[in-house]
């Protein structure tokens, strides 16, 4: 898969390069390339900003910078294009089920916006040559786009196909999408059985696997329903 991210801070996507994603990369799985937006900027001040029509606070990002971004970086004819990815508290909610959605396409474009936000006209015109998803990954306001954007390639990244050493671990976990899931994980426990005085619950210890299973289900539906109603209804 390839990824693309533009930003006018790229320094802020330097852990793209650590950790699984990093490997994903250096194993060839990941073509990863982080741009500045500035580059495509003319001005003696290379200015990404400018006043909101219509009044009100902040700045908006211009369109012309990011117009000329897509254009070098998606040439005309391009085929099969990229999605471009927009992180933004207006988006659509990001979720496993649109994490694995993204994981089936080739390559990936991600804008992330300062200020105020990007010119939705950079949207509305990207819309017309290529999918356009703007994303939210919940209700909280962020600096801009770029923390979003880790987010969202972390969670992409490791659904792809020999991304992780065991891919068992995909199937086990809060937010799945499948059967039986859309519970949060029940707690987990290791060594040692006694610690500071508290004990991991004797069941886990007794080796009777229908227990096990039963007392993980029990966990899982007490703290959806304490933490997350909202899954159960
Ligand atoms: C803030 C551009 N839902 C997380 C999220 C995503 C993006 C932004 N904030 C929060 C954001 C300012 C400018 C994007």
């Amino acid at each position: 898969m390839r990824i693309d991210v533009v930003s006018i801070f790229p320094d802020y996507l330097a852990p793209l390069g650590l950790s699984l994603v990093g490997r994903a990369r250096e194993s060839g799985l990941l073509d990863v390339r982080v741009h500045d937006l500035r580059a495509w900027t003319h001005d003696r001040h290379r200015t990404v900003d400018d006043t909101p029509y219509g009044g009100g606070a902040g700045m908006v990002m211009r369109p012309e910078p990011w117009g000329e971004a897509l254009d070098a970086l998606v040439p005309e004819g391009t085929d099969p294009g990229p999605t471009m990815v927009v992180p933004t508290p207006a988006g659509r909610p990001f979720t496993q089920a649109v994490a694995e959605r993204l994981a089936e396409r080739p390559w990936l474009l991600f804008a992330c916006g300062r200020y105020e936000g990007i010119d939705q006209r950079v949207v509305d015109h990207a819309a017309t040559r290529m999918p356009v998803e703007e994303l939210s990954l919940g209700d909280y306001v962020l600096g801009g786009g770029e923390v979003a954007s880790l987010v969202i390639v972390e969670a992409v990244a490791r659904l792809l196909p020999g991304f992780l050493g065991n891919p068992d671990s995909l199937d086990v976990e809060s937010h799945r999408t499948g059967e039986g899931g859309g519970l949060l994980e029940h707690p987990v426990y290791t060594k040692p059985a006694s610690w500071r005085g508290l004990d991991v619950p004797e069941v886990l210890l007794s080796g009777h696997h229908g227990n096990v299973e039963a007392w993980r289900r029990e966990q899982q539906l007490r703290r959806t329903r304490e933490r997350r109603p909202d899954l159960l209804s």
